[in-house]
C-alpha cells in the first residue's frame, strides 16, 4: 500500500498519451459520443491527467466509488478518501453504454481525453453525502452541489489523455507534479512542507508556515488552491497577487508558491487527507493540518459541521499509510507588548493578544476601514482592497421572490426609480415577465425550465453585479435550492439582498390582477406556483416584505432603508 516511499519519487500515473498516439486518439474521437466537461470535471481531469491523484488512472468505477464512499479504500486497498466521479445528464447517459469509449472536451470543444467507459451507475446521493461529508445538509457546499448540480448518472473508467486543459493566467506559476518534483531535485529540497490554503495569507499564515518549515528543517510550498473554493471566497487572481507579494517576506531561496488547479470539496477531515495524498504526489514530505482544516463552516443550525481538530485526529489514524508527514498547525496570534506573533499555547498569561476575524477583516474592507500593519503587509492589502472596495463602492443585487401577484414587479420598479434619482450606478430590471418575453421566451413552467430561467437571470445579475452595477430581478423563484445557487453565485462578485415579497396567497389571490389564479383554480393552468406548484419561503431573506398593508412606494423605502443600513448606499 506504501506506493510512494521515496521523497520526490514513486510512481506517479501520468495519463497522457504522447505523439502519433495522441494524434490516433484525436482521430478515433471525431466519430465517437461527446461530453462538455463542467468546470469541477475540468479541475478534476486535470488532476487525474497529471498525477495529482495517483494512483487513480481515471473517474471511478462502481467497485472503486462504493469502497471510497464507505471505506475511503479502493478495491485494491489503498487508500484514496475523496470520490473523484463522473456526473452526467440522464439523457448523455441514455446514448452510452459499458466499454463503449466517450470524448471528453473542454467547454471551448478541445479534446481533453477519451474515457474508456468500466461502468455506468446510479449514486445513491444521499449515501454518499452522509459518508463522505457527514451530512446531507444543503449548507454544506459540496451537498448543495451534488443534489443540485451534478448529474445523476456516474461513467468510470480509465482514461486516456491528449491535451492539458488550457490556462492563460499565471503560467508561470502552474506546475504539475512531475515539474515540481523537478524543480525540487534542481534546488537540492530533500524535505518540503506544504502548505494548503484558500484564503489569502496575512502576518499570522507568513509566521506558521515560516516556523513549521523551520522546525521540520524543511523548505516551504505556498500551495494555494485556484480551482474551485467555497463560492463567497476571494477570487484566485487577487490571491495569487497577494501571494507573490508575501513571498518577499520570506528568506531567499526558501520557499516558492506553485498554483494547485484542484476543485475543493470542503470535506474537513476526509479533505485533509486527500489534500496530504495529493501534495505527497507533488513530491512534498511534509503537509501543514490547521485548525478546522477545509471546513465548509456552519450547518442550518449553525453548528459546525466538524470538530477544530477532526482532521488532524483523522490525519493522526493514517500515519502509517500517508507518507507524508503532518505538522499540526499552531495557532499564531499578534502579542502586543512583544510586538510579535507566537504560538497561542506559549503566550504568557495576562499578556494582550491582539485578532482579526476574516469576518472582521471581510467587514473592514467592505466598509474601507483601517487595517493595521500588525495584521498585514500593506501591499498584500492594497492588493485586496483593489478587487474588494467598500461596498458603497460594489455593485449589487436585489432579488425579489414571491408569488405570482404578490406585488414584486410594482415594488421592484419603485425601487429602481428611487435608485436611479439617487444616481451613482446603472440599474437594470429583470422583471419576471419581461425575462420570459427576452431571455426565457422559450421556456415553460415545468420545475427545469423555472430553474433555467432563474439561472439565466442569476447569470445576467451577476455580470451586472460584478460590474458594479445593480441588478433587480422580479421572477417567482419558486425553488430555494435554486435560490441558493443564485446567492452563491452573485455573492462572490459583489451585493446579493434577497427580499421575499410574503403576501399572502389569499390576498394574491383576490387581486388576481391577470386572471391566473381563477384559470388555475378552474384546472385550465396547470403547475401554477401556490395552487397546485410549491413555493418554498425563503428562510433566511434579508428582508421580508408583505404588501397588504404596504403601499409599493413604502415597500421600496424600506428596501432603500435596509441598503443603506448594509453600507451599498451612502
Ligand atoms: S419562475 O417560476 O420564477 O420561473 O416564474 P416567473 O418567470 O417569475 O414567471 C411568472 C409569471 O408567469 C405567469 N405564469 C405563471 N406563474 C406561475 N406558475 C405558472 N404555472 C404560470 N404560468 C404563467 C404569471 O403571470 C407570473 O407573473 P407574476 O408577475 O409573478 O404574476
Amino acid at each position: 500500500m506504501g506506493a510512494f516511499k521515496e521523497p520526490h519519487g514513486g510512481e506517479l500515473k501520468i495519463l497522457y498519451l504522447e505523439g502519433q498516439a495522441a494524434d490516433d486518439e484525436k482521430a478515433h474521437a471525431r466519430d465517437i459520443p461527446s461530453w462538455d466537461l463542467t468546470m469541477r470535471q475540468m479541475c478534476d481531469i486535470e488532476m487525474l491527467l497529471n498525477g495529482a491523484f495517483s494512483p487513480l488512472d481515471g473517474f471511478l468505477e462502481e467497485e472503486d466509488y462504493n469502497g471510497v464512499v464507505k471505506d475511503m479504500r479502493l478495491s485494491s486497498g489503498i487508500l484514496w478518501p475523496m470520490p473523484i466521479t463522473l456526473d452526467v445528464s440522464e439523457e448523455f447517459a441514455e446514448t452510452v453504454n459499458e466499454a463503449d469509449k466517450i470524448a471528453l472536451r473542454d467547454p471551448e470543444g478541445v479534446l481533453i481525453a477519451t474515457l474508456k467507459i468500466g461502468s455506468k451507475y446510479r449514486p445513491d446521493k444521499n449515501a454518499e453525502a452522509l459518508a463522505v461529508f457527514g451530512s446531507n445538509d444543503e449548507a454544506h457546499p459540496a451537498v448543495h452541489y451534488l443534489n443540485s448540480q451534478a448529474g445523476d448518472v456516474y461513467l468510470g473508467g480509465k482514461l486516456c489523455g491528449v491535451e492539458p486543459p488550457t490556462h492563460y493566467d499565471f503560467k508561470h506559476l502552474r506546475d504539475s507534479p512531475s515539474q515540481i518534483r523537478a524543480q525540487f531535485e534542481k534546488l537540492g529540497w530533500r524535505r518540503v512542507v506544504a502548505f494548503q490554503t484558500r484564503n489569502p495569507m496575512h502576518r499570522a499564515h507568513q509566521e506558521l508556515t515560516f516556523r513549521a518549515a523551520t522546525e521540520v528543517e524543511a523548505n516551504l510550498l505556498i500551495h494555494p488552491v485556484v480551482g474551485m473554493t467555497k463560492p463567497g471566497d476571494v477570487d484566485h487572481f487577487t490571491r495569487v497577487r497577494c501571494y507573490e507579494k508575501l513571498l518577499d517576506h520570506y528568506p531567499e531561496q526558501t520557499t516558492s508558491v506553485s498554483l494547485l488547479p484542484l476543485a475543493m470539496r470542503m470535506a474537513g477531515p476526509r479533505e485533509a487527507l486527500w489534500h496530504a495524498l495529493i501534495r505527497k504526489n507533488y513530491g512534498c514530505t511534509h503537509f501543514i493540518v490547521g485548525r478546522d482544516h477545509a471546513g465548509p463552516g456552519n450547518d442550518s443550525n449553525g453548528e459546525p459541521f466538524y470538530g477544530p481538530y477532526d482532521a488532524q485526529e483523522l490525519m493522526n489514524q493514517y500515519t502509517d499509510e500517508l507518507d507524508i508527514t503532518m505538522v499540526p498547525f499552531k495557532n499564531m496570534v499578534y502579542v502586543e507588548d512583544r510586538a510579535e506573533y507566537q504560538p497561542q499555547e506559549e503566550v504568557a498569561d495576562g499578556a494582550k493578544i491582539l485578532q482579526i476575524s476574516g469576518t472582521e477583516l471581510r467587514r473592514r474592507l467592505r466598509e474601507g476601514l483601517d487595517i493595521p500593519e500588525w495584521f498585514s503587509y500593506p501591499e498584500v492589502i492594497a492588493e485586496l482592497r483593489k478587487t474588494h472596495p467598500p461596498r458603497a463602492r460594489q455593485g449589487f443585487t436585489v432579488f425579489f421572490t414571491g408569488l405570482s401577484g404578490s406585488g414584486k414587479s410594482t415594488i421592484a420598479n419603485a425601487l429602481m426609480v428611487k435608485l436611479m434619482e439617487l444616481g451613482g450606478r446603472q440599474v437594470t430590471l429583470l422583471d419576471g415577465d419581461v425575462v420570459r418575453k427576452n431571455l426565457s421566451s422559450e421556456l415553460g413552467f415545468s420545475k427545469e425550465h423555472r430553474d433555467l430561467n432563474i439561472l439565466r437571470i442569476g447569470y445576467v445579475a451577476s455580470e451586472i453585479t460584478k460590474n458594479g452595477g445593480v441588478a433587480i430581478c422580479a421572477p417567482i423563484a419558486p425553488y430555494a435550492s435554486t435560490r441558493k445557487s443564485v446567492r452563491d453565485l452573485i455573492g462572490g462578485v459583489g451585493g446579493f439582498v434577497e427580499v421575499h415579497v410574503a403576501t399572502p396567497i389569499e390576498v394574491c389571490e383576490s387581486r388576481d390582477r391577470k386572471g391566473l389564479y381563477a384559470k388555475a383554480r378552474a384546472g385550465l393552468i396547470k403547475g401554477f406556483t401556490g395552487i397546485d406548484d410549491p413555493y418554498e419561503e425563503p428562510a433566511d431573506p434579508e428582508m421580508r416584505i408583505d404588501t397588504t398593508e404596504l403601499t409599493p412606494d413604502l415597500a421600496a423605502h424600506r428596501i432603500i432603508i435596509k441598503l443603506e443600513q448594509l453600507g451599498f448606499i451612502r
